[in-house]
């Protein structure tokens, strides 16, 4: 009677794992992650236009070469703030084609309102 369960709760235990490890491993086939690094400084990005996919989920990979500045995305609802010797993040699935414009929001000076970008989201 235990040796039959013992046997149960080891296939099943298998069973999950398979499922578990070939769900996992269809997700990154399909859908593997785009990390896109971005350096900004004044008054630039680069590069200032990225182009990703729809579907697919992001990673903004942002670093200052010289003070804080901001990344601001309303159409996408994303935003950070890049500060110097730090990897600042923001993680999104876009979920719609078109071109979206981003800018600096946080002051950086005399050419701050021409810091800008674009962010490119394809089919
Ligand atoms: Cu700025």
């Amino acid at each position: 009677m235990l040796r039959e369960f013992q046997r149960l709760a080891i296939g099943f235990g298998i069973a999950v794992i398979l499922v578990t490890g070939l769900a996992s491993f269809g997700t990154s086939a399909d859908q593997p992650e785009q990390v896109i690094k971005i350096t900004a400084k004044k008054f630039e990005y680069s590069p200032a236009e990225v182009t990703v996919k729809k579907g697919v989920p992001v990673t903004l990979e942002f670093t200052s070469l010289d003070r804080v500045h901001g990344f601001n995305c309303p159409d996408l609802g994303i935003r950070t703030d890049i500060v110097p010797e730090k990897a600042n993040r923001v993680h999104f699935v876009p979920q719609k084609a078109g071109t979206f414009e981003y800018h600096c929001d946080v002051f950086c000076g005399d050419g701050h309102e021409d810091m800008t970008g674009k962010i490119i989201v394809a089919e």
